[in-house]
């Protein structure tokens, strides 16, 4: 019988961050924003399993492309080496790099790190089974948790890897933070696997987040529940609607939510009440497209050295391998 390894990471660290108060700040801003964290319960993280299989949505299957062709060149490059994913969801794409490391390493270790325990345990639970040599443990957390955690706990040699342009979702500010945080976790040596997705005209990104489907809207819409339910909240989901568009200034795709009739929410559990006028939106999410050379500057200043860089044919996304 297969039994779930599965850890909830220390939780002691959130005095960081008092739980809510960012949705309290969100709110109470002149232009509400809201953490795109709260997209992923497990009902946001299943509508965005959906997100990737899209046609209009290139990104995972672009990336997907890059590591079927050159996972075994990067398991060449760091020799075997204890696995770390932020953001694993359901995995999919890292079945790519398991395999390339299983040809390279009698037992390795992959530690694939989420916040949806719910998604997290299906992940383990079935790559156990596909990959009984892998030690495998999930850890539920957030990124900020989990490298707290993992600069506590060094291995002999580690690869972090981040993908599908997760620090898209980072505003420039906190991926500076993000990458300070990555190099001071990483030991000499060690590596770091990002994916990103690079800029493009507008007339490819913006289906891509206005799919003919309406998942993306209902991903968007489904963090309102979210915050429904994880803060006794009473948003009314009909009072709302999907919009994305690309900001060319700044290379970033943005969501918002934009509210159709004035009226007031509450948060309960968070003694907020909270007035939404007709026509007003909050920003949900900014998913930032990188300039290869520029981000590879930004990591040579965080000491992070790029080994080597892999993109597909239409050079729409880029896989970049650094070492600490
Ligand atoms: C998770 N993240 C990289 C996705 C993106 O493309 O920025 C989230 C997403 N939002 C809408 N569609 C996908």
């Amino acid at each position: 019988m297969l039994t779930t390894c599965l850890q909830s990471i220390d939780k002691s660290n959130q005095h960081l961050n008092r739980e809510g108060e960012d949705v309290i700040q969100g709110l109470t801003n002149e232009f509400k924003y809201l953490p795109p964290k709260y997209f992923y319960d497990d009902h946001g993280s299943n509508l965005f399993e959906q997100i990737c299989e899209l046609p209009e949505y290139y990104p995972t299957r672009t990336e997907a492309l890059i590591l079927s062709q050159y996972a075994d060149e990067i398991a060449q490059i760091t020799g075997g080496c204890e696995l770390v994913e932020l953001g694993s969801g359901s995995s999919t794409k890292t079945l790519f790099l398991l395999d390339a490391y299983q040809k390279i390493a009698n037992r390795s270790q992959y530690i694939p790190i989420d916040v949806s325990g719910g998604i997290l345990n299906s992940t383990v639970v079935k790559l156990q089974q596909k990959y009984p040599t892998f030690s495998i443990q999930g850890l539920i957390g957030t990124y900020e948790q989990a490298l707290i955690k993992l600069e506590s706990t060094p291995a002999s040699s580690r690869m972090i890897f981040f993908l599908g342009s997760s620090m898209g979702n980072f505003n420039p500010r906190d991926c500076d933070l993000f990458l300070s945080q990555i190099a001071k976790t990483l030991q000499p040596g060690d590596y770091f696997l990002l994916g990103i997705d690079l800029q493009k005209p507008k007339e490819i990104l913006e289906p891509a987040y206005n799919d003919s489907q309406g998942v993306t809207g209902a991903f968007n819409l489904n963090m309102l529940s979210h915050l429904n339910w994880r803060f006794q909240g009473n948003f009314d989901l009909n009072l709302f609607t999907h919009q994305a568009i690309y900001n060319q200034e700044d290379h970033q795709i943005e969501m918002y939510l934009n509210c159709q009739k004035s009226h007031w929410v509450s948060l309960d559990s968070l003694d907020l009440k909270v007035s939404f006028a007709k026509g007003e939106s909050i920003l949900t999410e900014i998913s930032r497209k990188f300039d290869l050379a520029s981000l590879q500057k930004q990591l040579e200043y965080k000491h992070l050295k790029t080994v080597k860089v892999w993109t597909d044919p239409k050079n729409w996304f880029g896989l970049i391998l650094c070492q600490a």
